[in-house]
């Protein structure tokens, strides 16, 4: 059963917000507090991955700590009627930068070509690599063509894009078109994370407009107007990584990301 497919590729529910961990920046202790925060907040996914040095031990120690946690929440939730948040099951899917960042506790793995990258590792490469462990594990892949943007950041670099710029929509309508084609089952937006702006709405319109793939938007987004306007243009999901890494008390997290969610159309 394509489970975690059918939860990230749902159009119904309007647009969701996902955190995403980096197991490189924080201890599973902290990377679980976190997640439980966003939970309560209203995210609707857990992401884990984005370092280029990962190392899998940490991944897999992390991914354990959050999936622990959500349950635990989730089970006392279900022992209480009036309980709000957290009751939801929420997927914790890997979003690796290659074959080295896979564990067999994640739920599913965002098995994805870095459509616009130069270099034959990130289009093949690492995906043959790491094919055979996800099989192996039983975790579910769920087919995503990637797409980075100006300003691209580290993931630009490290991944040898051909950056998209901001006024390029027929760039990005052809490979969206591709990605739809290709048949993978997602479309992610990426301007790189720490991006000093978003992904140009204009973009994700066109993207949306071009393919009927649930559309992504990641890098930059980090206020409730950045999550709105990216809502607006058509995004499904909207992802956000250093926001939640700059908080270490929970209930002040809660607050930012449950504030920077209500912006979302
Ligand atoms: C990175 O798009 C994500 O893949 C998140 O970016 O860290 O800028 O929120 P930020």
């Amino acid at each position: 059963m394509d489970i975690v497919s059918e939860y990230m590729c749902d159009r119904t529910t309007g647009t969701r917000h996902a955190i995403l961990i980096d197991p490189a920046d924080q201890t599973p202790e902290v990377a679980a507090n976190r997640a439980l925060a966003a939970a309560h907040a209203g995210s609707s996914m857990i992401l884990v991955g984005g370092s280029s040095d990962t190392d899998t031990e940490n991944v897999h120690a992390t991914i354990v700590a959050i999936k622990e946690a959500l349950e635990l929440v989730s089970w006392a939730a279900s022992q209480d009627s009036d309980a709000v948040g957290g009751a939801r099951e929420i997927p914790v899917v890997l979003f690796p930068q290659g074959a080295a960042a896979l564990s067999p506790a994640a739920d599913g793995v965002t098995f994805m070509m870095l459509m616009n990258s130069l270099d034959q590792r990130f289009l093949i490469g690492e995906q043959v690599k790491g094919a055979p462990f996800v099989k192996k594990a039983g975790i579910e892949p769920v087919s995503m063509g990637y797409l980075i943007c100006e300003p691209g950041g580290k993931a630009g670099q490290v991944g040898k894009a051909d950056l998209i710029g901001p006024l390029q929509t027929e760039r990005v309508a052809a490979y969206a078109m591709a990605a739809q084609f290709l048949g993978f089952r997602l479309f992610y937006l990426e301007a790189g994370s720490g991006a000093e702006y978003p992904v140009n709405p204009d973009l994700i319109k066109t993207a949306r407009e071009s393919c009927d793939l649930p559309i992504i938007v990641g890098g930059g987004i980090r206020d409730s107007h950045a999550a709105r306007a990216a809502s607006e243009a058509g995004a499904d999901w909207i992802i956000t990584g250093n926001i939640t890494e700059e908080y270490d008390d929970a209930s002040k997290l809660q607050a930012v990301l449950t504030d920077l969610i209500s912006g979302i159309a």
